[in-house]
C-alpha cells in the first residue's frame, strides 16, 4: 500500500507550460491518494502565501517591476523558505504532490536569456524530487484552453521558449505524459506513476538536487 507507517513520503513534482493541466491533475491525484488512505498533501510554487511569495505575486501581476536575476532569486528563495518543512513532511511519511518546482525556475528564467548554469546554481541543495512528471502540450493547444489569465509569461512565443528549456532539463527522474489526451487518460497514467513512485522510494534516502 502507498502508506506504510515507517516509510517516508515521496516528492512528486508536476511540471509543464501554463494551462497544461497541472493544477487540475494535482488536485485529482491528491484526492485519489487520500482515497487510498495515503498520507499526502498538495503544494505549489510559487507559494504566494509568504512575504517573498507576495513579492512574486505582485511581479507576475505586473504590479511591480524587478530585474530578471532578482526575481529568479526570489522564486528560489521561496523554495528555500519551505525546504525544512518539506523535508520534515517527507521524513514523517507525507507524500507531497507539488505543482511546479526548480524546473519551472530554470526554464522560465532561461527563456528570458539568463544562462542555464546561473539559473541552476541557487537550486542546488533543495530536496530532489523522486519523480518529475512533465505534462506535454503544445503552447498553441494550451492557449486554446480558456486562454491565458493575463499574468506575465502567458504568451505563446514565450511559452515556446520555456518548452525548449524544459526539454533540455529532462533526466532519469522525468516521465512525460501527453497532456493533450483526455483528462481521464492523463489522470490514469499519473496515478500509476505516482503509486509506483510512492512504493519504490521507500528503499531510497532523500537526496538533494545536485545539478
Ligand atoms: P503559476 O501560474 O503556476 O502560479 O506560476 N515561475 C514559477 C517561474 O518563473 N519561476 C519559478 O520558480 C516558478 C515556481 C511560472 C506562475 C508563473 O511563475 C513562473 C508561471
Ligand atoms: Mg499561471
Amino acid at each position: 500500500k502507498g502508506s506504510s507507517k515507517s516509510g517516508r513520503g515521496a516528492l512528486i513534482v508536476l511540471e509543464g507550460l501554463d494551462r497544461s493541466g497541472k493544477s487540475s491533475q494535482c488536485a485529482r491525484l491528491l484526492s485519489y491518494l487520500e482515497g487510498k488512505g495515503c498520507q499526502a498533501e498538495g503544494w505549489r510554487f510559487p507559494d504566494r502565501g509568504t512575504s517573498v511569495g507576495q513579492m512574486i505575486s505582485a511581479y507576475l501581476a505586473n504590479e511591480s517591476q524587478l530585474d530578471d536575476r532578482t526575481i529568479h532569486l526570489l522564486f528560489s528563495a521561496n523554495r528555500w523558505e519551505k525546504r525544512a518543512l518539506m523535508e520534515r513532511k517527507l521524513l514523517g511519511g507525507t507524500t507531497l504532490i507539488v505543482d511546479r518546482y526548480s524546473y519551472s525556475g530554470v526554464a522560465f528564467s532561461a527563456a528570458k536569456g539568463l544562462g542555464i548554469e546561473w539559473c541552476k546554481a541557487p537550486e542546488v541543495g533543495l530536496v530532489a524530487p523522486d519523480l518529475v512528471i512533465y505534462l506535454d502540450v503544445q503552447p498553441e493547444k494550451a492557449a486554446e484552453r480558456g486562454g491565458y489569465g493575463g499574468e506575465r509569461y502567458e504568451r505563446i512565443e514565450f511559452q515556446n521558449k520555456v518548452g525548449e528549456h524544459y526539454h533540455s532539463l529532462h533526466d532519469s527522474t522525468w516521465k512525460v505524459i501527453d497532456g493533450s489526451l483526455a483528462m481521464e487518460a492523463v489522470e490514469e497514467q499519473l496515478r500509476e506513476l505516482a503509486m509506483n513512485c510512492i512504493q519504490e522510494c521507500q528503499g531510497r534516502q532523500l537526496t538533494n538536487l545536485a545539478w
